[in-house]
C-alpha cells in the first residue's frame, strides 16, 4: 500500500505526468477535492511532493478529535452500527480486547443483531475467548428488548458494547430500529459514549451512501474502518472525513483480535507511505 512509491514514480519522470497522478489518486479513492488540491499545490509549490502530500492529508483531518470518549463513572457504552459484513461483530471483539488489555474490568457484549443467523453464536465464540460477559436473546427477538434486558445491570459493567443488525432493507426501517435502540440505551444508562459506524474500506467510495443513511438514523460519533489490510482504496478515508466531518477512531488491520489500531494522522500516513520520510 505504498502510495508515495507510486507517486514518486509518476512525478519523478522527466516531466511530471499530472494526469497520471490524478488518475492514480482517484483510483485509490482519495476523492476529487483532495486530488485536485494536491495537484494544484504541486503545480504552485513545486518539488517536495512528499511534504505536500503529508500536508494535504493532515489538513483533511484537522479539527476532528479521534479520542475515544470514555465515562469517568461506569459504564462506558458503545453502540456499533453498519451494513452486513462490514465487520461490526469482529470489531466489537477487537474493541473489547483493546480495553481489556488496558485494564478495563467487567465488559459486557450485547448481541443486538438478532436478525442474521449465526450472529449471536459468532459473538458467543469471542466472548469465550475474551472471557467477558454476554447478553443474548433468541434469534429474531426484538433487538431493543434484548438490549433493554442486557442493560438491566448496566452499573455493574465498566464497558458495554452493543452489536446491532446490519440489515438495511430501507432507510426507514433502519431509522426506526436505530432510533428505538438509541432511546432504550439512553433510558437505561443515560449515556451513549460512542456510536461507531463500522465501515468496510473495500467498499471504497460506494460506502458514502451508507454513511449517509446511518448518520440520518443515529448520531454517529466515530467511524471504525475495517479491512484496511486488504483494501485497494486507502484514500477513501479522506472524502469520508471531508464530507461527514466524523472522525475515524479505529482502523481494522486484519482478522485477528489484535488487528485494531487507534486512528491517527501518524498511523495513517505511515501506513500509506510505507516508511518513506
Ligand atoms: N482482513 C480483514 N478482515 C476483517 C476485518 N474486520 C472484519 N473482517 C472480516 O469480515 C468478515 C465480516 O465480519 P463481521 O464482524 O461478521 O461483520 P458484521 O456482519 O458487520 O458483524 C469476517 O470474515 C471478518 O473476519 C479487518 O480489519 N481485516
Ligand atoms: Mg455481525
Amino acid at each position: 500500500m505504498n502510495i508515495l512509491e507510486k507517486l514518486r514514480n509518476l512525478i519523478s519522470k522527466k516531466s511530471a505526468n499530472l494526469d497520471e497522478v490524478e488518475e492514480f489518486l482517484l483510483s485509490k479513492n482519495f476523492g476529487v477535492r483532495f486530488t485536485e488540491e494536491f495537484i494544484d499545490k504541486f503545480k504552485k509549490e513545486g518539488k517536495d511532493y512528499v511534504e505536500l502530500f503529508k500536508k494535504t492529508v493532515k489538513e483533511a483531518f484537522e479539527g476532528l478529535d479521534t479520542t475515544v470518549n470514555l465515562s469517568k463513572e461506569p459504564p462506558t457504552v458503545f453502540i456499533f452500527v453498519g451494513s452486513n459484513g462490514s465487520g461490526k461483530t469482529t470489531s466489537i471483539a477487537k474493541v473489547a480486547n483493546f480495553y481489556k488489555k488496558k485494564g478495563l474490568k467487567n465488559i459486557l457484549l450485547i448481541a443486538g443483531d438478532t436478525f442474521r443467523a449465526g450472529a449471536i453464536d459468532q459473538l458467543s465464540i469471542w466472548v469465550e475467548r475474551l472471557n467477558v460477559d454476554i447478553m443474548k436473546g433468541k434469534p429474531k427477538a426484538d433487538p431493543a428488548s434484548v438490549i433493554f434486558d442486557g442493560l438491566s445491570k448496566a452499573k455493574d459493567y465498566g464497558l458495554i458494547l452493543v452489536d446491532t443488525s446490519g440489515r438495511v432493507e430501507t432507510n426507514e426501517n433502519l431509522l426506526k430500529e436505530l432510533t428505538k435502540i438509541e432511546k432504550v440505551v439512553l433510558s437505561k444508562t443515560s449515556r451513549i459514549n460512542e456510536v461507531f459506524l463500522v465501515m468496510d474500506s473495500l467498499t471504497g467510495l460506494n460506502s458514502m451512501e451508507q454513511v449517509d443513511a446511518f448518520t440520518k438514523a443515529i448520531k454517529v460519533t466515530g467511524i471504525i474502518l475495517t479491512k484496511f489490510d486488504t483494501s485497494s482504496y486507502p484514500g477513501v478515508v479522506i472524502p469520508i472525513v471531508e464530507k461527514f466531518r466524523i472522525p475515524i477512531k479505529f482502523i481494522g488491520t486484519g482478522e485477528d483480535i489484535n488487528d485494531l489500531e487507534e486512528f491517527s494522522y501518524d498511523f495513517y500516513i505511515n501506513k500509506i507511505i510505507g516508511g518513506v520520510q
